[in-house]
């Protein structure tokens, strides 16, 4: 069965990703139509070797015969145009953070809970890429040894902020002043991702711990989180404490991991080889490595976790959802 595809935000660097992802996974597209403002309506875009034409994005975009639409295009975007694509029939996956506390969307990740995406009322969202890449390795041991606590500490990439952030690293390093961040973030971390909230934490950090919890559909997790800004253009890293219920062996930890789909287990520190953001690049897997007992509590590990923030954080999942509606029969 071949489906009708839209993708909005079509020019964003996700936009981008969705065509890469679409083609290298040959994902049955009878239709195709690209949406985006209109500062690049009537541009085209090539995908298998034929040119598609821009549209600007507007309230009749999706009157067309339209299977699934990917949205990456900010939240504002997402809140506007979600419900008018779900009234025409059409099944959004949103990258957007607009839609994925709402108690009708499934938050998806295919590897941890892909059967949330029968659940669906006309939209299923992405999560943030951070959570995506800790909730892989999470689900399992969850299963096995039941978490009691997480403590989430990031080291993110610029590209999470989109080409902004990407030529603020790159500008700040020959001296230019940053235009996005408030501070430079060349030879610099800032501990201040999205925006502060009320109770001293950002909106990321807010993210990490209330999709977490979502998707692991355990609101009985206890969740911290500190999420960082680091001088690294793609790939988030990620140093993963957990804190479990029950006894475990550490080679039954290592065991599960690797026998998690999606997971690629890299731990040999004798060898200096552990994950590393610049090795993942534009790979579909989570990197973990430091897989090691937290001797400060009794069942505890530290982990050190890395993936492609743009591909399994955001384009890939989002293919693979839409990949998931195929295969349950749901388009
Ligand atoms: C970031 N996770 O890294 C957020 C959104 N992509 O900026």
């Amino acid at each position: 069965k071949k489906a009708n595809i839209a993708i909005v935000g079509a020019t964003g660097m996700v936009g981008r990703t969705f065509l890469k992802v679409l083609e290298e996974r040959d994902f049955p597209i009878e239709n195709l139509y690209l949406l985006a403002s209109k500062k690049s309506a009537g541009n085209t875009i090539s995908f298998k070797g034929k040119d598609y034409i821009i549209e600007e994005l507007n309230e009749n975009s999706f009157d067309k015969d339209i299977d699934i639409a990917l949205f990456s295009a900010g939240g504002d975007i997402s809140k506007k145009y979600a419900p008018i694509a779900k009234e025409k029939g059409v099944i959004v996956v949103d990258n957007s953070s607009a839609w994925r506390m709402d108690k009708d969307v499934p938050l998806v990740v295919p590897e941890v809970n892909p059967e949330y995406v029968k659940k669906h009322n006309g939209i299923i969202s992405n999560p943030n890429c951070s959570t995506i890449q800790a909730v892989v390795p999470l689900k399992a041991l969850h299963d096995k040894f039941k978490i009691k606590r997480i403590v989430y500490s990031t080291y993110q990439a610029v590209s999470g902020s989109g080409v902004r952030g990407i030529k603020d690293l790159e500008e700040g390093v020959k001296g230019n002043e940053n235009k996005l961040y408030p501070h430079p973030i060349a030879y610099n971390c800032l501990p201040h991702i999205d925006v502060f909230m009320d109770n001293g934490y950002t909106k990321e950090e807010m993210k990490m711990i209330d999709e977490t919890k979502k998707i692991l559909n355990d609101y009985d997790l206890k969740i911290t989180a500190t999420t960082v800004r680091v001088p690294v253009l793609y790939g988030h890293s990620e140093s993963v404490n957990v804190e479990f219920e029950k006894e475990f062996e550490l080679e039954e930890i290592f065991t599960t991991l690797k026998n998690t789909q999606g997971v690629v287990v890299i731990d040999n520190p004798k060898e200096n080889e552990y994950p590393l953001a610049v090795n993942i690049e534009g790979k579909d897997e989570v990197y973990i490595g430091r897989i090691r007992r937290d001797f400060s509590v009794n069942n505890g590990i530290n982990m050190w976790v890395v993936a492609d923030n743009i591909r399994k954080g955001a384009a890939t999942n989002t293919v693979q959802i839409a990949e998931l509606l195929l295969k349950y029969n749901l388009v």
